[in-house]
């Protein structure tokens, strides 16, 4: 017999783009459990195992009240047998056993600081970790030589492990608009991401660029990366190049996940005058030349005071250049979250036989590409119910 009165939702849609997820999460404590042994399974090389801890998660951020009996639970989506363990041992003990071990785990640890340099990825961090190297320290101390990125990570880790606001997002956003209408005007602008979920903080900023007029926007970043070279406002970028084939009726058909746009991964030096929006464009130049620090000397107290002293901050930004024919697909998959896009894309592969992808949706039964210049027209074609960015923080 369940107590209809403890019951938290009657019916939850088990795909996380049936959903509106807001940023208000009544569960906390249970989805940040789960959320921690998702990355543990993610930095593990474990997907399947994060992709279930991740979905049960946002199912929970779904609701609308606090769990705080695990019958509530009874007929809610998504709640493998080892999640429900992790909410059960909150539930009795105030914490997941579990969690606590992998928090406190010298793997974890090792794991978490070492992807935590901007360029290296959980295989290169497992790989360090088999030769005993566990720190910043030991990383610099060993003879490995790491690339471009890896160098530009190292060189500004705790800046870019620091959260990005969205003040310091916007003001980015000025710059980069800036930097877009000197080299092309009426080309558009618009911030992707988190942000444009409504979150307040983010691990990057992201911007999604195109043109009205299809074409215009070919050869757009490389202008865009050289107005913003020369005004001194990027300490790394790597550029890819667009390998999106089109064929004769239409974009070739998504072959993966993996969007193929052109896209520029950066990092960008703001100085603390643009972030606090004061903006003194004719000495711009000159603050950017300050100091460029060439190597790694050490990480800790030292480069925290070198990092309070600097008249600037290193922030993750990305930017993708879209044709305006792929505009809407490219902002729908570049808003997120994660998880909501992999849902999006798992409801149109399960459920209508479709592939999405950022650049098109094809429709497998037709046998044709669907069309659309909005969000709303995807959501449509994939017959969802619209849902507002703001509502897409699975
Ligand atoms: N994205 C994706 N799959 C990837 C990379 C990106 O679906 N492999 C999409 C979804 C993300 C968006 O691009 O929401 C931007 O990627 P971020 O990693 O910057 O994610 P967020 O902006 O959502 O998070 P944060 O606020 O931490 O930057
Ligand atoms: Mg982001």
């Amino acid at each position: 017999q369940v107590d209809e009165s403890k019951e938290v939702e009657s019916i939850v849609p088990s795909y996380a783009c049936q959903r509106r997820t807001t940023l208000e999460n009544h569960n906390t404590v249970f989805t940040d459990a789960l959320s921690l042994l998702a990355e543990n399974a993610e930095l593990s090389d474990e997907d399947g195992r994060g992709v279930a801890f991740r979905r049960a998660a946002a199912m929970l951020k779904a609701l609308h009240s606090p769990v705080t009996d695990l019958l509530q639970l009874r007929g809610l989506p998504c709640l493998g047998g080892h999640s429900l363990r992790v909410i059960k041992d909150v539930l009795e003990n105030g914490a997941s056993s579990e969690v606590e071990f992998t928090k406190q785990s010298e793997r974890f640890k090792a794991l978490k600081v070492l992807t935590g340099i901007f360029g290296v990825g959980a295989k290169t961090a497992e790989r360090w970790i088999r030769e005993g190297i566990h720190s910043l320290q030991q990383l610099q101390d060993s003879a490995h030589t790491l690339n471009r990125a890896q160098q530009a990570g190292l060189e500004h880790y705790d800046d870019l492990n620091q959260p990005v606001t969205k003040a310091e997002g916007d003001a980015i956003g000025e710059i980069v608009a800036k930097a877009v209408m000197s080299v092309l005007p009426g080309a558009q602008i618009t911030l992707i991401g988190g942000f444009r979920r409504g979150k307040l903080t983010g691990h990057d900023v992201d911007f999604l660029i195109t043109h009205p007029e299809e074409g215009r926007e070919v050869g757009l970043m490389p202008k865009v990366v050289s107005w913003l070279e020369s005004k001194g406002f990027l300490l790394y970028q790597k550029t890819t190049r667009n390998s999106y084939l089109e064929s004769k009726d239409g974009p070739a058909r998504p072959s993966s996940n993996m969007d193929r746009f052109e896209r520029c991964f950066s990092i960008f030096k703001l100085p603390e005058d643009e972030k606090q929006g004061t903006k003194q464009t004719e000495t711009l130049t000159d603050t950017c030349s300050l100091t460029t620090p060439s190597l790694v000397k050490d990480e800790g107290s030292e480069s925290t005071k070198r990092a309070n002293l600097k008249p600037w901050r290193a922030v993750r930004v990305d930017l993708v250049v879209s044709p305006i024919s792929q505009f809407a697909f490219a902002l729908l998959g570049w808003t997120g979250s994660k998880l909501f896009e992999r849902e999006l894309r798992r409801w149109a592969g399960h459920e209508k036989a479709m592939s999405l992808s950022s650049h098109a949706l094809y429709d497998n039964t037709q046998s044709k590409y669907l069309r659309a210049s909005s969000e709303e027209e995807i959501f449509a074609h994939l017959g969802l119910e619209y849902i507002p960015p703001s509502e897409r923080n699975a």
